[in-house]
C-alpha cells in the first residue's frame, strides 16, 4: 500500500514506485561505513539522512499535500495506515489512536513490531524506517504483498516533519525505544539529556510473545501553519472506513485534547457488507449481495533493471444492493487505499453488471418488447446504477495508479478478474441464489429506468426539433431579445412583479427576460423525466436552445450569458440554488465556461442630491450614512426586486456599466447542489428527515440566515 502512496507523492520526480525504490536502494549501497571509523560512519550517514529528510521539509506539499490541517491529517493517515497495513496482512487486531493535549499524536498497534535487527552499518531497521524515504522497500515485498507491498514508507515523512518522535517496539521480550529529536535518532539519558545514537534503549521487560509498535510524534510547528488543526471528525471518518476494509480490526480513538471526552471504539466484523449497509439510505430493493473471489494474473515488473514476469494473486471483494432512490454510491478500494476515481476494478464491476442485467435479468422483460424494435431495450450503465450502493475492493501487491490525482487503479488484468467474479456472483443471484421477489423488484426498477429514460429522450428530441424548426417553440413567457449570440444575455427573473420592470428597463436588442412563476425542480434529486416535465426547467432549457445533459451544445446556445436575478432573501437564495443545481446537472458547460452570473441587487437606496445611492449590506448602509450624512430614516429598503422601479432596476441589475454581477463557478454549482439538498431537508415535506437533520447538524445552521 505504501508503495503506491510513495508513487503518488513523488509522481513528479519518480514516475513509478519501482524507480523510487531503486533510487533509495542505490543510496544505501553507496554507503560503506562498516570500514570507516565508527563515529565518522555515524556522522556521515547522519548527514545523508538529514539531507534526505530535508527534501521533504523543503517541499512538504509534495509529500503530504500542504502545511495546513489537511497536511496534518495526512501525517496521521501515514502512521495509522502503516498499522492498518500490518493488520490487513494478518498481524494484529488492535490499533489505538490518541490525540494528546500537547498536540502530539500517538498510534499504537499489536502487529509484529517494526524490526529492530542491526544492519551492517550499525543502524537498526527501526531507525532506517524513520529516516530513509522509501525505506519500506528494503524489507522485501513478498511477506506483505497482501497490503500492497511496502511497509512504513510514510514513517520517514512523518519524522521529517516532526520536531520530536518517540517510537517503541515490543518484541523479543522487551520494549525498545528510539527517539528522534529534530530527526536525529537517540535516546534520553537518566538525567534527561538527549544523546544522539543509533542504539535502542531497553525500556522494560515484556512477555516473550508480546509484539507491537507505538509511535508518538509532535508535528513541527516550524512547518505547519499556526491555524492547522487536527479535526476529530476527520480522524473518526478515516478510522471508521478503515475498519470496514479490514474486518475484525478494532480501532480505539481517544481525543485527550477535550477533557471528559470518552474514547470511541470501531469494529466492523462484516467488512464490505457492513460498509454498504452503512452507506444505505432509505428503503431497499434488495438485500446486500456479497461476492468473494480469488484469481491469479501475471505482469512484467522491473527487477534489478530487467523486466521479469511475476504472478500475483488478486482477491476480489464486492458488496452491493439496490435501494429505491436514484442516487448511486459506489466506493472502491485497492488494498486499503480508496480509489475515488475508480479504475480497472470498477470498470470490470460495471461491465459485469451490464452483462448480468442485459443478458439475464431483462432479456425477456415483456414491458421492454416495444422498445426492442428500435434497439432501445438495453439498460445503460446509468439505468443500472440508479439506486446502486456498492463497495468494490481488490487486494494484490504493487498496484499501479494513474490519472492526475493517482486515485484511479491502472493495473489492466484486474478488470477481467473483477468482471468474472461479479459476473458469476450476479448470475448466481439472478438464477436462484437471490430471493425471487427481490430479483423481480430489481428487474422492475431497471425496466422503469429504461422506460423513463427513453420516454424523456423522445420528449426532449421532439421539443428540440420544434425549437429549431421555428421560434414558435419558445416558451410564451420568454420576452426574447432581437439579436442572439455571445453578446446577448438571458435574465432569469424571480416572480412576476420584477419581470415587468425588467422587461421595460432592458435593452431589448440583446437582453431577454424569462420570468419564473412556479417551482423549479431540484435537479439533484429528480429523475431526468421529472426535470423535463418541470415547467420552469423546460422553459429554461428551451429558451437557451442548446439541448441538455450530455448532448448540450454550447455553440448553439442562444445567449452568451445567463444571469440569475433573485431577491436577496431566503426564498431568493433557494430559487438561485435550484437554478444553479439545474444548470450544474443539465447545462454544465455554461458553468464550465463562465457563462452563468448572479445579479447582486442592492438592499437599500437613498437620495443624495440628484444622485441615488445604493447599499448592498447593513454595513455599507452604515458607512454611506456616515459619509454622506444621511439620516437612517431616509433609506428605502428593498424587500424584493419587485419593489424597485424601472430606473432602479435598470441601474443596479441591468445596465452593464453600473450593475454588479457575480460570475458563478463550477464550485458554486456544486455548492448549490448541496445547498439544494439541504433546503429540501429543511423546507421539504419530510418532517422526520428535517428533524434528523437539525438534530445532527445543529451547529451547521446559521440561525440568522433562517427567517422561517
Ligand atoms: C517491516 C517488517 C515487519 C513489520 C513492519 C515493517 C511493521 C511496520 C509498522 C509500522 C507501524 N506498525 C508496524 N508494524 C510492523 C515484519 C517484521 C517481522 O518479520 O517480524
Amino acid at each position: 500500500m505504501a508503495a503506491n502512496k510513495a508513487t503518488k507523492k513523488t509522481a513528479k520526480k519518480a514516475p513509478t514506485a519501482k524507480a523510487g525504490v531503486k533510487k533509495s536502494a542505490k543510496k544505501t549501497t553507496k554507503r560503506s561505513p562498516a570500514k570507516d571509523k565508527k563515529s565518522n560512519a555515524y556522522d556521515a550517514s547522519k548527514i545523508q539522512v538529514l539531507e534526505g529528510l530535508d527534501a521533504v521539509r523543503k517541499r512538504p506539499g509534495m509529500y503530504i499535500g500542504g502545511t495546513g490541517s489537511q497536511g496534518l491529517h495526512h501525517l496521521v493517515w501515514e502512521m495509522v495506515d502503516n498499522s492498518v497495513d500490518e493488520a490487513a496482512a494478518g498481524y494484529g487486531t488492535q490499533i489505538d489512536v490518541i490525540l494528546h493535549k500537547d498536540g502530539s499524536i500517538e498510534v499504537t498497534d499489536n502487529g509484529r513490531g517494526i524490526p529492530i535487527g542491526k544492519k551492517s552499518d550499525g543502524r537498526t531497521a527501526l531507525e532506517v524506517v524513520f529516516t530513509e524515504l522509501h525505506a519500506g522497500g528494503k524489507f522485501g515485498s513478498g511477506a506483505y504483498s497482501s497490503s500492497g507491498g511496502l511497509h512504513g514508507v510514510g514513517a520517514s515523512v512523518v519524522n521529517a516533519l516532526s520536531s520530536k518522535l518517540v517510537t517503541e517496539v515490543t518484541r523479543d521480550g522487551h520494549v525498545w525505544r528510539l527517539v528522534f529529536l529534530d530527526r536525529v535518532p537517540g535516546n534520553y539519558t537518566p538525567t534527561g539529556k538527549f544523546k544522539p545514537s543509533s542504539k535502542l534503549a531497553k525500556v522494560k521487560k515484556a512477555p516473550r510473545n508480546a509484539t507491537g509498535t507505538s509511535v508518538r510524534f509532535w508535528p513541527d510547528l516550524e512547518i505547519f501553519d499556526p491555524e492547522a488543526k487536527i479535526e476529530y471528525q476527520e480522524i473518526r471518518d478515516h478510522v471508521a472506513r478503515v475498519c470496514f476494509l479490514v474486518p475484525g480490526l478494532n480501532v480505539k480513538l481517544h481525543d485527550k485534547r477535550v477533557s471528559g471526552m470518552k474514547p470511541e471504539s470501531f469494529v466492523a466484523a462484516g467488512g464490505l457488507g457492513d460498509y454498504v449497509d452503512f452507506l444505505t439510505v432509505g428503503e431497499s430493493v434488495t438485500d446486500i449481495l456479497t461476492i468473494h473471489d480469488k484469481s491469479e494474473f501475471s505482469e512484467k515488473v522491473p527487477v534489478d533493471n530487467k523486466m521479469k514476469m511475476v504472478t500475483r494473486e488478486c482477491t476480489v471483494d464486492v458488496a452491493l444492493r439496490w435501494v429505491k432512490g436514484y442516487e448511486t454510491k459506489v466506493v472502491s478500494f485497492v488494498n486499503t487505499i480508496p480509489t475515488s476515481e475508480g479504475g480497472t476494478h470498477v470498470a470490470g464491476f460495471d461491465r459485469a453488471l451490464s452483462w448480468a442485467v442485459n443478458k439475464l435479468l431483462i432479456a425477456e422483460a415483456k414491458k421492454l418488447k416495444k422498445l426492442a424494435k428500435a434497439g432501445n431495450d438495453r439498460a445503460t450503465p446509468s439505468d443500472i446504477q440508479e439506486g446502486l450502493v456498492a463497495a468494490v475492493k481488490v487486494t494484490f501487491a504493487e498496484p499501479q495508479f494513474k490519472g492526475q490525482t493517482k486515485q484511479e487503479l491502472g493495473t489492466p488484468p484486474v478488470q477481467n478478474i473483477v468482471y468474472n467474479a461479479v459476473k458469476a456472483g450476479m448470475e448466481n443471484w439472478i438464477d436462484g441464489g437471490g430471493k425471487k421477489s427481490q430479483v423481480n423488484a430489481f428487474r422492475e426498477k431497471v425496466t422503469q429506468a429504461i422506460l423513463s429514460r427513453v420516454a424523456a429522450k423522445q420528449q426532449l428530441d421532439a421539443r428540440r426539433k420544434a425549437a429549431t424548426l421555428s421560434s414558435m417553440g419558445m416558451p410564451d413567457k420568454l420576452a426574447d431579445c432581437r439579436v442572439h449570440g455571445t453578446d446577448s444575455e438571458l435574465l432569469i427573473v424571480e416572480g412576476n412583479s420584477a419581470a415587468g420592470p425588467a422587461k421595460q428597463g432592458r435593452d431589448s436588442e440583446t437582453m431577454a427576460v424569462l420570468p419564473l412563476r412556479g417551482k423549479v425542480v431540484n435537479a439533484g434529486k429528480a429523475t431526468l423525466k421529472q426535470v423535463i416535465e418541470n415547467a420552469e426547467a423546460q422553459a429554461l432549457i428551451t429558451s437557451i436552445g442548446g439541448g441538455s445533459g450530455k448532448a448540450f451544445d454550447l455553440a448553439s446556445a442562444r445567449y452568451g450569458r445567463i444571469i440569475i436575478l433573485c431577491d436577496a432573501d431566503v426564498d431568493g437564495s433557494h430559487i438561485r440554488c435550484l437554478l444553479l443545481t439545474l444548470i450544474y446537472h443539465h447545462l454544465r458547460p455554461l458553468l464550465e465556461n463562465g457563462c452563468v452570473y448572479a445579479a447582486q441587487p442592492p438592499l437599500f437606496a437613498a437620495k443624495k442630491g440628484s444622485n441615488q445611492l445604493y447599499a448592498y449590506s447593513d454595513e455599507e448602509r452604515e458607512a454611506l450614512s456616515k459619509k454622506h450624512k444621511i439620516d437612517h430614516t431616509k433609506w428605502k429598503r428593498f424587500k424584493g426586486l419587485g419593489e424597485m422601479n424601472v430606473e432602479e432596476l435598470a441601474e443596479t441589475t441591468l445596465n452593464p456599466e453600473t450593475r454588479i454581477l457575480k460570475r458563478m463557478s463550477m464550485e458554486d454549482g456544486k455548492e448549490a447542489a448541496n445547498a439544494a439538498k439541504l433546503f429540501e431537508t429543511l423546507m421539504g415535506s419530510d418532517v422526520a428527515d428535517r428533524r434528523d437533520y437539525i438534530v445532527s447538524n445543529s451547529s451547521l445552521i446559521d440561525q440568522d440566515s433562517l427567517d422561517i
